[in-house]
């Protein structure tokens, strides 16, 4: 553990970036889920669907993991409909608003407190449908489902019950997208390690003995510290 609390302590007086304006544009999920655990939800609404409309109704599509759904009411919306199938679980939750802002302008943030799968180490994407209207009254509307790149759906990464400082655990399915540790300060796996702070990332690709962990194997047994 010795490289490991160099590393911790180049890390912790390392400045540390936020993250890139880019991944909270769009209809995206700003928050990490807790396994198992009950949690509000913050969806982001970054902009219309181009540059001069704004948005009217937002359809939050619910994941068929998720079986626990409350909505808050917004205060540029009003209280959602919610949508229910046979079984009474929630599949959709729809906010629509009466007022159009003439110029797209306002960034909006919905709410929903849900029952968190107890699937650590996965990701749940929702997938938003997004519906706008012009000041000339012309109507848009945008699907991030993922058809294209472009249009990725919000994305839930779901993080294992964990405490500050080192945590350990055994990875139950193979991870290639690293980025659920992006608020990790390193992440060990036998002789390799990941950081998604630049410079305790280019420590690590300095240190001799130690290479870049780019994805964890299936049941591999990882260190992380928070
Ligand atoms: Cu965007």
């Amino acid at each position: 553990m010795k490289l490991q609390n160099a590393l911790h302590v180049a890390a912790a007086t390392a400045l540390t970036l936020a993250p890139a304006l880019d991944a909270y544009a769009h209809a995206s999920i700003p928050d990490k889920g807790n396994a198992g655990k009950t949690q509000v939800i913050n969806f982001s609404i970054g902009h219309g669907c181009d540059d001069e409309s704004d948005t009217t109704t937002v359809e939050i599509q619910v994941p068929a993991e998720v079986t626990s759904v409350r909505a808050a009411p917004s205060a540029d919306f009003g209280a959602p409909v919610l949508t229910r199938n046979d079984a009474k679980l929630v599949t959709k939750v729809t906010y629509t608003k009466t007022r159009t802002n003439a110029v797209d302008e306002l960034y909006y943030l919905l709410q929903l407190r849900i029952a968190v799968p107890n699937t650590p180490f996965t990701a749940l994407d929702w997938v938003i449908i997004q519906r706008c209207k012009k000041a000339t009254g012309e109507e848009r509307m945008v699907a991030w489902d993922g058809a294209d790149a472009d249009h990725p759906p919000a994305r839930l990464p779901i993080l294992p019950a964990r405490s500050a400082g080192w945590n350990k655990f055994t990875v139950p399915t193979a991870i290639d997208d690293l980025s659920i540790f992006s608020d990790a300060e390193i992440v060990w796996s036998g002789d390799s390690a990941y950081s998604g702070n630049p410079t305790t990332a280019e420590l690590i690709a300095d240190e001799e003995g130690v290479s870049a962990l780019e994805s964890i194997e299936a049941n591999s047994e990882i260190w992380v510290k928070y």
